[in-house]
């Protein structure tokens, strides 16, 4: 087995069994490309598992996430069926090994998107929009990474929950929004906190998912990244985001 299949199925155990493992890559040695790749050889595993590809996840897209993770780099992952969460719903804790959350919103596509695009051409591929959350749990133990092993294990993907579509003709540029965890405020920010416009999140997913020879489809959703510091979660929590104008998504910690 070579070194990119060993780590993909390392990190990919890792989470289907929700055990941390030893950080692969500390001093950042290996190559950027090398890490996109164990994660793509990773995420075939899922998909010979039967998970469905629905998308992609943008990390590192705000100011506060770099902060808190001390990483400066945009980055992305892939997004299955084996992801999603049912709003509202619950959710079985024992999937996790130390799971954190953090408000974002979420993109569907219209139609395909991909390369240089500009901000109006990616919005005229938008279908609708809608306040979102995700759920991180880096499979790495203490959640510490540096850059290429949190690339290599996916952006730390491994929930994510949407809450009601929108009409993205609405600028959604700077809405008000805050993340509560049994009914306290524990985060409180603005969806300009993503890159100064979430579009420009999209814009960059287009970029990134088609340099890697998977354009972005028609149906998939886009997860723009978090737009506060995210936040330990515990079984037991109901956690939700309200977003003005969009409305609210939740979820509960069984
Ligand atoms: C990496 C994932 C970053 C975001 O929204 O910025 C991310 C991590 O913080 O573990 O999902
Ligand atoms: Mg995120």
């Amino acid at each position: 087995m070579n070194r990119i299949s060993e780590f993909a199925t390392l990190l990919d155990e890792a989470a289907r069994d929700a055990r941390p493992v030893a950080q692969i890559d500390p001093d950042g040695r290996l190559p950027l490309a090398e890490a996109y790749a164990i994660q793509k050889a990773s995420i075939e595993r899922r998909l010979a598992r039967g998970e469905r590809r629905v998308g992609v996840k943008m990390g590192f897209t705000s100011r506060a996430k770099m902060v808190q993770m001390g990483i400066s780099d945009l980055i992305w992952g892939r997004l299955t069926s084996g992801m999603r969460i049912e709003e509202g719903g619950p959710v079985d804790t024992g999937r996790f090994m130390h799971p954190r959350v953090e408000p974002e919103i979420a993109f569907v596509l219209g139609k395909p998107l991909a390369g240089d695009v500009s901000a109006a051409e990616a919005l005229a591929c938008v279908e609708a929009v809608a306040p979102a959350l995700e759920i991180i749990d880096s499979r790495y133990r203490d959640f510490k990474f540096s850059l290429t092993d949190v690339v290599a294990d996916n952006a730390s993907s491994s929930g994510f929950v949407i809450g009601p579509w929108s009409d993205p003709r609405h600028d959604f540029g700077n809405l008000g929004l805050t993340m509560n965890i049994d009914g306290r405020a524990v985060q409180v920010g603005s969806t300009a906190a993503i890159l100064g416009h979430p579009l420009r999140s999209l814009v960059a997913a287009a970029r990134l998912a088609a340099g890697a020879g998977e354009p972005l489809q028609a149906g998939w959703v886009v997860m723009a990244g978090g737009a506060t510091p995210a936040e330990w979660i515990r079984p037991g929590n109901s956690v939700s985001i309200e977003m003005e104008r969009l409305g609210s998504a939740a979820f509960q910690m069984q």
